[in-house]
């Protein structure tokens, strides 16, 4: 029944054929991020994108499609999409370039960024990436072979802190064996509106029995699938994850074998943790004691259960590493580590993406060691940090190009770079003004490139070729589906193209793109031309998964060998080596004084289905779902202050004050607002100061300060 309605709905009006000249082009939406694109059929008349759909016969996706990927076309064929290379006539910010051929382009960049590597060295050039991932392993190699230390991305503020604090704990991370599976710690996820196509697989394991914990302020749809819910105090997960502890280890409900066979610093672990008592922790977090003891049980008691944590809220924080650090301790604490159904470690194979399958991904990007080049941006502040990150912390960029300290910078080369992602935004894009020399490549013209010497016209998934892998086991080259519009290139091609320009002795990239894949994936076995007689992917269906309890036979990647409860590296550096709790640094608790103007709490950037940081706000289906820039308000903050429900409004923190709207909703608690970090007409980014940041990984505390809400 379902087949048929579905493809009676399917074939209607586009049918490919010899007749109608349409035909059906395998590729990927690659709008949100690496882990999470969704196979899509591209249906192709004259050159031309005429429709797209989720791919059925993709693993990932199985057809499904959400509302941005449904959006391709009007992604591709968008009006902003830059034309041709641009070269800067006006002033910065005027937004008057020339168009210019791509040999100009390409030459005046490389010969630029040849002399400032002569006059200051090669580290006074940045090389930098925004969101996307897929052409990183080519930037960070030519910032290498260029002699600069400074590969710099997004990751200064997503995702890498979180690796960062369970490679501090257990020098590694795993991810959760979901199929395996009994209970699931869901801490602050929302894969419903962020990783959408893994969500059948959840829905799937819920209707087998897996039993949801689900950590977090806001309500959403994972709640009503949640056993518990702890919507906690935003900032406060450290504390909460203590006081979990503190239940599992009062109770007597740790894997005691683990812990004393392959733990260190336990004692002063359990000893710090008994002060976060059930009630001590309610006072912090604001979650019922009750509930707190009933979480700790039901994930303790439950064998094998899994953690589910995300790329971000956690450690969007002043205090974030120690809070990931702490929730990821029970991983370790209940002897779920590399257990079926616990956290599960794969190798990453490519771009973060975990398969049975391995690639000299690593080696191909780190072709220069870290001793041999400068020291990178922020690795003085942020000495753990570039420990155990391979790559500079981009926070630091507009500190270092306005001290000059230690060394200027003057440079930067830069695939995707938005000002307005980083606290402080105005701070950001007043120090980019700074520069000597800023080239941006980007799809579209953006505020940020409108500040730019070269801008640099990109292509979409649907213009290029790419590798990509998925958990599910499959891999993909991707094939161009129609030509790059306009004069626009493959971020790959220029990448190439500038090596060949500015790192003559790199012999493989000389080599080329195809024969640097190759290269990479050489230990799998695989090669682009077997992956091109699979245009739709391949089933990795003959490799094998890594064993779990690998620990057993190899030691913790630590420097103790053992999961750390109190971390040598942190006591190396001087930083506390428990994963202790502090307040945020603007909180009703650590700054009474702040909060008696902003006695609101303020989460910024909780994500929203439709849109993916700033790209999908010139959509117009996609901009039609939610218009206006608006605060999720509780409807009683609302009514102490007289708002009602689409009000004009004020919201402001210390450092700036935005115009928005109203939106008040039960699904953010009392005390709490939540607002978008990506409106491009209200910028959430200007409200935090931009040194508000984690001392330990230079994150900024996106997701817990203080605000007011006022009507206009
Ligand atoms: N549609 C869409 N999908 C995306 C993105 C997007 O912009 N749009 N961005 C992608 C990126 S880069 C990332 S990093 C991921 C993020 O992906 P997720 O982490 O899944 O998304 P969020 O909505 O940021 O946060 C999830 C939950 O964290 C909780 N949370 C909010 N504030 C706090 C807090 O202070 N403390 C704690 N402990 N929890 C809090 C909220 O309850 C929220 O529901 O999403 C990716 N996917
Ligand atoms: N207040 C607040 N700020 C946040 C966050 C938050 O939660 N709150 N989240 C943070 C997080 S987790 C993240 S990941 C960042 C993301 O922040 P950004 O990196 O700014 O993310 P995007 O806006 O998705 O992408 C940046 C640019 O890349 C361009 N682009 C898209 N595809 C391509 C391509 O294939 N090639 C090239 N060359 N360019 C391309 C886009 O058009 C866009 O202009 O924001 C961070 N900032
Ligand atoms: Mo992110």
């Amino acid at each position: 029944m379902k087949e048929s309605a579905s493809s009676i709905g399917r074939t209607t009006g586009k049918i490919p054929g010899e007749d109608t000249g349409i035909s059906i082009h395998k590729t990927f939406c690659s709008i949100c991020n690496a882990p999470t694109h969704c196979g899509i059929d591209a249906y192709v008349k004259g050159g031309a994108v005429i429709k797209v759909e989720g791919s059925e016969s993709h693993p990932h996706n199985q057809g499904a499609l959400c509302s941005k990927g449904s959006a391709s076309r009007q992604y591709i064929y968008h009006k902003d999409r830059i034309r041709t290379p641009l070269i800067r006539t006006g002033e910065r910010g005027s937004d008057e370039f020339r168009p210019v051929s791509w040999e100009e382009a390409l030459e005046t960049i490389a010969q630029k960024l040849l002399r400032i590597k002569e006059e200051t060295g090669p580290e006074s050039v940045v090389f930098y990436a925004g969101y996307s991932k897929w052409f990183r392993p080519f930037l960070k190699r030519l910032a290498h072979s260029f002699g600069s230390p400074n590969y710099c991305t997004e990751s200064s503020t997503c995702y890498q802190a979180t690796a960062m604090a369970a490679r501090l704990n257990y020098g590694c991370f795993g991810r959760p064996d979901l199929k395996n599976a009994r209970c699931l710690l869901v801490w602050s996820h929302n894969p419903f509106y962020t990783n959408t196509a893994m969500t059948r697989r959840l829905m799937e394991a819920i209707d087998r029995g897996l039993k949801i914990i689900e950590v977090g302020p806001l309500i959403t749809p994972m709640t009503r699938h949640a056993a518990v819910h702890l919507r906690i105090r935003p900032g406060t997960s450290g504390a909460l994850a203590l006081g979990m502890a503190n239940v599992i280890i009062e109770e007597d409900l740790y894997d005691r074998e683990f812990v004393d066979k392959w733990t260190h610093g336990f004692e002063e672990f359990q000893q710090y943790v008994r002060e976060f008592s059930p009630s001590a922790t309610e006072a912090l977090t604001g979650v019922p004691a009750e509930l707190i003891v009933r979480a700790a049980r039901l994930y303790a008691t439950t064998k094998p259960a899994a953690l589910l944590p995300s790329a971000s809220p956690t450690v969007h924080h002043t205090n974030g590493v120690q809070n990931h650090r702490a929730l990821t301790a029970l991983i370790g604490l209940t002897g779920n580590f590399d257990r079926p159904g616990g956290n599960y470690v794969v190798p990453p194979t490519w771009l973060n993406i975990s398969t049975a399958a391995s690639t000299r991904e690593d080696q191909f990007k780190q072709v220069r060691q870290w001793k041999d080049m400068a020291p990178r941006v922020g690795e003085d502040v942020y000495p753990v940090w570039c420990r155990l990150t391979p790559e500079g912390q981009a926070v630091h960029i507009p500190f270092q190009i306005q001290s000059g300290k230690p060394y200027p910078i003057r440079a930067m080369l830069a695939f995707g770079m938005r000002h307005r992602m980083w606290p402080g935004s105005d701070w950001m894009l007043e120090s980019l003004k700074k520069l000597d020399f800023f080239v941006n490549v980007d799809l579209f013209m953006t505020e940020t490139g409108r500040f730019a010497d070269v801008v640099l016209p990109a292509c979409t998934s649907f213009e290029r070729s790419e590798l990509r892998f998925w958990v599910e086991n499959y891999v993909m080259w991707s094939r161009p589906v129609i030509a790059p519009l306009y004069q626009s290139r493959s971020d790959a091609d220029i990448l190439f193209d500038l090596a060949g320009r500015m790192a003559p002795d790199d012999g493989l990239m000389q080599k080329g793109y195809e024969a640097s894949i190759d290269w990479i994936l050489k230990p799998s076995g695989l090669t682009i031309a077997k992956l091109k007689e699979h245009p739709a992917g391949l089933h990795l269906k003959d490799f094998q998964m890594p064993p779990y309890r690998k620990y057993e036979k190899q030691g913790f990647p630590t420097p103790t060998g053992k999961m750390e409860f109190s971390s040598t590296i942190l006591k190396e550096e001087g930083d506390d080596p428990l994963p202790r709790y502090q307040e945020p640094g603007l909180s009703p608790r650590s700054t009474p004084e702040v909060a008696e103007k902003f006695p609101l709490i303020l989460t910024t950037g909780a994500r929203l289905p439709m849109y993916v940081h700033s790209r999908t706000f010139r959509l117009g289906w996609t901009r039609g779902l939610r218009k206006d820039p608006s605060a999720d308000i509780n409807p009683a903050d609302g009514a102490s202050r007289g708002i009602a429900d689409g009000d004009r409004i004020f919201l402001s923190t210390p450092r700036a004050s935005l115009e928005v709207r109203a939106h008040l909703t039960e699904i953010v608690p009392p005390g709490v607002v939540s607002f978008y970090h990506a409106w491009p007409d209200a910028d959430a980014n200007m409200l935090i100061a931009p040194d508000y940041l984690d001392p330990l990984s230079g994150y900024p505390g996106f997701k817990s300060l203080l605000c007011q809400v006022e009507k206009i």
